[in-house]
């Protein structure tokens, strides 16, 4: 069998690519202004059938959504079929693919793409896609169904919907009928089963407080009105920034990346959150979760990616303990440069911790090799793996006093509440609100776990980002050549001083983060390293961080 070529050039005609653009599949897969993008669609379309047909007609993930950038840009990123990220290598091909600038180029590199990855045509390709609440969504839909179409891909549209869902839908959907069955492979078997999970975990515990949910103005306000229909006795959830018509709303002044940045409270919650009341922000495709309350200076303190996995690791290794299970399960912890120093040295007093580069499929590759691998990113992106081991074991057990009976029990339900494909923003939501609930924490207890050194996150724009390059999970510069040891020096100056700089995979940036003993200091040192960055590579000095 072949490809379907005059199929694939009569449609990808109507997708040409921009002349002057090139793409890249970064940390999130490909993501840049939506309307540039048409030409990347049509061809991951493409990509994602083959890819269904390389692994025999496993379902494959198509999401469209940029996150939490700004409501003009778009992206797109392919799920495997165990609900993970793409596998690395196709990163690449992703890549080479999407650049190329005819269709008569396109066609030819898809055949030798499909011989020098030996992919069996007469495979079928299964794909489900879905996308978030952006202006320039449908349209990119559109074209991603075209590339699925000429190549004769079965494509399920999963429409509006937040990112782990879709991760959700795909493991679900691969699993089916196995001993390994996810769920039902439906979005209302997605909430049926974590509302489920909840309300074992938080039986008999009264009075759960309200929480203040910031939906960013995005999908993740749907996601909270069919989670308040199923626990709404249990706990209720108050959304904010839930407007999804307003042009231009969409992470603006809010959602989980404005507060981790900005490391203040949206604007739009002033009025509504009072002191002590904890509260949380999601980002535009809900995947990403902050914590945060008015202390009783009404100061905002935030509980980000590090303090939910503080918290969360603390409760999983004592209900082990509980279930008589310390012997046999261990738990780890995975974190990236941007982890905050006290969470670093306070957890790796207590579990191991690894460090790795950013992005999330980083992180739960690294997760994997732990019994249970709980990882989080700085910025609220993360979750919770156990092993195949791990659940046998968990199935296998026999307790031997009802206290162990009942921790048991407990971590059952947690392998069912926690959205293992994925980072998912509510079904952390969820565990942390179990956890606060069982240990009878307000924000306030949680926060105190470790006390966080100040830091500073600094966006650079440079004529070119992808002169940077890193080494040792991102920690250490190694291009531009020399940059680093100045680094170094200007470091050493602050105590308790940390500085990296590396080039984001989302935005068309450098990001500088920086950490020190004192606020003024980690602010200083951020701009000090921001400007060396800046001089490094030349540009307007009106621009320069300052
Ligand atoms: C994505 C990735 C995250 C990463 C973030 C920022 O998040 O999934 O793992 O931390 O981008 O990455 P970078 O610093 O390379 O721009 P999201 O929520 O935007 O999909």
């Amino acid at each position: 069998m072949s490809l379907p070529i005059q199929a694939i050039q009569a449609a990808g005609d109507r997708h040409p690519k921009p002349a002057h653009l090139r793409f890249q599949y970064g940390t999130a897969g490909f993501r840049t202004l939506g309307n540039t993008l048409d030409s990347v669609m049509f061809k991951v379309g493409i990509i994602a059938a083959l890819r269904s047909k390389k692994l025999d007609g496993k379902t494959i993930g198509v999401m469209v959504t940029a996150s939490h950038n700004p409501e003009p840009d778009n992206g797109v990123k392919l799920v495997d079929p165990r609900g993970e990220m793409l596998e690395a290598s196709w990163e690449g091909y992703a890549t080479t693919l999407a650049n190329t600038s005819t269709t008569e180029e396109f066609v030819e590199a898809l055949a030798e793409f499909v011989r020098s990855a030996k992919i069996d045509l007469s495979k079928p390709a299964r794909v489900v896609y879905g996308r978030d609440t952006r202006p320039s969504g449908p349209a990119l839909v559109a074209a991603l169904e075209d590339g699925l179409h000429a190549i004769g891909a079965e494509a399920r549209d999963a429409g509006v919907t937040t990112t782990p869902i879709l991760h959700y839908l795909v493991r679900a959907t691969n699993t089916k009928g196995t001993k390994d069955a996810y769920g039902e492979d439906t979005s209302e078997g997605y909430y049926d089963k974590i509302s489920a999970a909840f309300k074992k975990l938080v039986a008999g515990k009264a009075g759960i407080p309200p929480l203040v949910v910031d939906c960013a103005n995005g999908v993740g306000a749907y996601a909270v009105e069919e989670f308040s229909k199923l626990i709404s006795d249990k706990l209720q959830l108050v959304p904010v920034n839930a407007d999804l018509t307003t042009p231009g709303a969409l992470n603006n002044a809010c959602g989980a990346d404005f507060v981790k940045t900005m490391q203040r409270l949206p604007p739009s919650l002033s009025p509504v959150l009072k002191t002590g009341q904890r509260a949380c922000s999601l980002d535009g495709d809900a995947d990403r979760l902050m914590y945060y309350y008015l202390d009783d200076r009404d100061q905002f303190r935030m509980l980000d990616g590090d303090k939910i996995a503080a918290l969360v690791a603390a409760f999983i290794v004592e209900l082990v303990k509980n279930a008589g299970l310390e012997d046999e399960i261990s738990v780890g912890i995975v974190q990236t440069a941007y982890a905050n120093g006290g969470s670093t040295k306070y957890l790796s007093q207590r579990l191991p911790v690894k460090c790795v580069s950013t992005g999330v499929k980083h992180l739960h590759h690294a997760a994997e090799h732990y019994d249970v691998g709980v990882y989080f990113e700085a910025n609220g992106h993360g979750t919770v793996l156990f092993s195949a081991e791990t659940n046998k074991i968990l199935a296998e057990h026999q307790p031997s006093t009802p206290a162990q009976s009942t921790a048991l029990n407990h971590i059952v339900n947690l392998t069912q509440l926690i959205n293992q494909t994925v980072g998912d923003a509510l079904s952390d939501l969820l565990l942390v609100e179990v956890v606060l609930a069982h240990k009878s924490y307000s924000g306030v207890e949680w926060d105190s776990l470790y006390v966080d050194l100040p830091n500073r996150l600094v966006k650079v724009v440079v004529a070119d980002r992808h002169i940077f390059k890193t080494e040792d999970a991102e920690r250490r510069l190694v291009s531009p050549a020399g940059l680093q040891e100045k680094i170094n020096e200007l470091v050493r100056r602050y105590e308790a001083g940390r500085a990296f700089v590396r080039p984001s995979g989302t935005e068309d940036v450098v990001r500088v983060y920086a950490e020190a003993m004192v606020k003024s200091q980690a602010d200083e040192l951020a701009f000090r390293v921001a400007g060396l960055v800046y001089d490094e590579t030349g540009g307007d000095p009106a621009q320069r961080p300052a």
